[in-house]
């Protein structure tokens, strides 16, 4: 192995060997910067105390204002610089802080201290986001979200920057930009915003056969998940961990979150775009605040070296996953995100990630996306943060003491002491020096690897099947997943204009995935799909796993009711004992309940006492809850029952496959709104005893699946 030829005078010295962190190590890093400005005087950006900040200063009250105004011009310089360039890509995100805690077991597997010590807590910082839609876009849409994750190590930043999918839509960096190009609103009218259902993405993907196991996980329902906390995490690629004697295996990384895996479905999806398209960060950042915290537990599929070729798939291909029957996931640690971000622009802004970021203990394969990868996001930095200081941010600091000889620049924050700027020297002691990689806090060490290979342009045969993991996924959707997923390639090549475009999909890819998706896809378009696949055998591939488990939303429900939202319809006259009880029984399982009014003025309960409700039926609508309780009370029912939105509440929640528990008189309110009794997942009874058990058991499976072939033909 190549060894760096200089000496270095301090190889035996002593070394930054002795940092420990712990959880609040960031939040105490961030504290030097955080600023309070109570009890504190209004004054300039030098520190000059502001007499009047109402009036700027003129020729006489009704003349111009003077250039001379030094207060004027600083707030107005500042405010008019307040925006920085968006992100290229993932514009929209929000953040929070929390920690990582591993469990004993993947020491074995790699040297990282971040998985030695099951005691220790490494912060984290998490940014989750959208892909396509500026940062004023909505939460709710079809997308892909992205799931980034900084770990502040004892031994510098580890960046985990996955997805809430397991694949990617290409093969290799270089067809980066196209995809973007093409997924992004369309150049000439920068329609539509946060959407792909339109001409040039459907164009390019037609294109590119590699897209399609990618394009079919988006048109599945884990393109909108209905909380951060719902979703699942990937790292994409194939990864290496290198453990404490320098052997490499190849790895995927997994966040399994504990609160199950749940989605939106599309039409709510849509309406939150309206009502409360702040609806996923939104959630994240009031459960935070009450001490309902995000939890995932980080999981690793290792594969060894000698296995790399074992699989009917090559494992650098990142339009391919590892089917977890063939390699399961090992699960070795937790992370707990519990802590909102002080400051959005400072904090959520301006962090950046990079997978290029690791640590000993974690290396890269060669998996042409992320090779490319390892140079864009450095280089998207310089851009939006304004050079090459961007580590200097505080939120992007690492929690370890870092030096080196990188000098100067746009909004250099370190002053560093010292002649020497060079390494060898002779004059500041040698200082700082090289740390020979070792077991323990050692130096960063490539992997060593032989590479005997001609340069070329090129792609191996071996990333040539390009749809038989879109068929996997396919065949392992349940029944109702599938529908969906008919239902999105319906409505998204219907914003095609293109009739090409359109008949590209349905003749020629979708096929591929599979002959009874093309048919009903094509059957909604007035289009006939063949009856064979049109692919080649090589381009089909072959996979020996046909379906998977793990592959379905289905296989992750939550099986439990806590911190599910519960919306409590009341007005005037509603059973005021009942009332009490339902939310204690709620709260005692963990949900939350909320009291919804037709107006926000008190409610007069049965027993004369005045109750506030949390919110109106058009400010917390169903779409935003989980489920509805029909509380009990013949003039709340009949208040409810004459109020459009008292009746359109239950259909959308019943259209939206909620469950709906209606007590006493409140079976009423289901007659007026013409929801179809007895109906799955439609609960009556005479007290909230007779209802409960069956409604904490179908919300536990986040919805009443079964409903879903009658759902289109409520009207709401
Ligand atoms: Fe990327 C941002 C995830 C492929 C280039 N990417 C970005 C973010 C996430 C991902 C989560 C937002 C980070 C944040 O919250 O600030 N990207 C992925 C995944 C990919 C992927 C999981 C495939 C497996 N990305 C990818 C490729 C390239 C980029 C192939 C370019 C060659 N990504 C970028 C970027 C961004 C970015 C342009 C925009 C803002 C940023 O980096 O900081 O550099």
């Amino acid at each position: 192995m190549a060894k760096n030829p200089h000496t270095n005078p301090n190889s035996d010295g002593p070394h930054d060997t002795d940092v420990t962190t712990n959880e609040s190590s960031k939040s105490d890093n961030l504290e030097h910067y955080r600023s309070d400005a109570e009890g504190h005087d209004l004054r300039t950006n030098q520190g000059t105390r502001i007499s009047d900040n109402h009036n700027s200063l003129k020729a006489g009250e009704r003349g111009p204002t003077l250039l001379e105004d030094f207060v004027f011009r600083e707030k107005l310089n500042h405010f008019d610089n307040e925006r920085i360039p968006e992100r290229i890509v993932h514009a929209r995100g929000a953040a929070a802080h929390g920690y990582f805690q591993p469990y004993e077991n993947a020491v074995q597997y790699s040297k990282a201290g971040v998985f030695k010590d099951p005691d220790k807590k490494t912060p984290v910082f998490v940014r989750f986001s959208t892909v396509q839609g500026s940062r004023g876009s909505n939460d709710t849409v079809r997308d892909v979200r992205g799931f980034a994750t900084k770990f502040y190590t004892d031994e510098g930043n580890w960046d985990l920057v996955g997805n809430n999918m397991p694949v990617f839509f290409i093969q290799d960096a270089i067809k980066f930009p196209d995809f973007v190009h093409a997924v992004k609103p369309e150049p000439h009218n920068e329609i539509p915003m946060g959407q792909s259902a339109h001409d040039t993405f459907w164009d390019f993907v037609s294109l590119m056969p590699e897209a399609t196991h990618m394009v079919l996980w988006t048109m599945s329902d884990r393109a909108f998940p209905r909380h951060f906390r719902n979703m699942e995490g990937f790292g994409v690629h194939t990864f290496r961990l290198i453990d404490r004697q320098g052997k490499s295996r190849f790895v995927k990384f997994h966040w399994k979150p504990v609160a199950g895996t749940c989605s939106l479905i599309w039409d709510e999806a849509q309406k939150l775009w309206g009502r409360d398209p702040d609806f996923n960060r939104r959630m994240m950042w009031d459960d935070i605040e009450s001490g309902d915290f995000l939890e995932y537990e980080l999981g690793i599929q290792v594969v060894e070296e000698e296995d790399e070729h074992s699989f009917d798939f090559d494992i650098l291909d990142p339009t391919k996953i590892i089917p977890e029957e063939q390699v399961p996931v090992t699960l070795i640690g937790k992370m707990v995100l519990n802590r909102n971000p002080d400051n959005f622009f400072a904090e959520t802004e301006q962090v950046a990630f990079n997978p290029a970021h690791v640590v000993p203990g974690i290396d890269f394969s060669n998996d042409p996306l992320l090779q490319g990868r390892l140079f864009s996001y450095t280089d998207t930095q310089m851009l939006r943060l304004g050079g090459p200081n961007f580590h200097e941010i505080p939120i992007n600091q690492p929690v370890c003491p870092f030096h080196n000889n990188q000098r100067d620049s746009m909004h250099r924050q370190t002053i560093d002491k010292g002649q020497a700027s060079y390494e060898p020297n002779s004059i500041d002691g040698g200082w700082p020096s090289e740390t020979p990689p070792a077991e323990e806090n050692g130096g960063f060490e490539t992997h060593y690897e032989r590479i005997d290979a001609h340069k070329v342009r090129g792609r191996s045969d071996s990333f040539g099947d390009h749809y038989s993991q879109a068929t996997l996924f396919w065949n392992s959707q349940s029944d109702v997943e599938k529908e969906h997923i008919i239902a999105a390639y319906t409505f998204e090549l219907s914003k095609v204009q293109r009739p090409w475009i359109r008949e590209r999909m349905i003749k020629e890819i979708l096929p591929n995935i599979d002959l009874e998706l093309a048919r009903r896809v094509g059957e909604l378009h007035g289009i006939e799909a063949p009856t064979q696949k049109p692919a080649s055998a090589d381009e089909l591939g072959h996979s020996a796993q046909t379906d998977s488990e793990a592959l379905s939303l289905m296989a992750r429900l939550p099986g439990h009711i806590a911190m599910r939202k519960v919306a409590v319809l009341v007005a005037d006259g509603v059973d005021a004992a009942q009332l009490d009880e339902i939310k204690s029984r709620l709260e005692g399982e963990g949900a939350q309940a909320m009291l919804i009014a037709p107006s926000m003025a008190p409610v007069k309960a049965s027993d004369g006492r005045m109750v506030s409700p949390d919110a109106m039926l058009n400010g917390q609508p169903s779409v935003t809850m989980d489920a509805v309780i029909v509380a009990d009370g013949q003039q709340s029912i009949d208040a409810l029952a004459q109020s459009g939105q008292g009746r359109y509440y239950l259909q959308e929640a019943y259209k939206h496959l909620k469950v709906i528990a209606a007590i006493g008189e409140g079976k009423r309110l289901l007659e007026a709104a013409e929801i179809p009794v007895p109906e799955d997942g439609v609960i009556s009874g005479a007290t909230l005893q007779d209802v409960f058990a069956d409604f904490c058991e179908v919300l536990g499976k986040h919805r009443v699946w079964t409903r879903d072939s009658k759902a289109n033909m409520m009207s709401a």
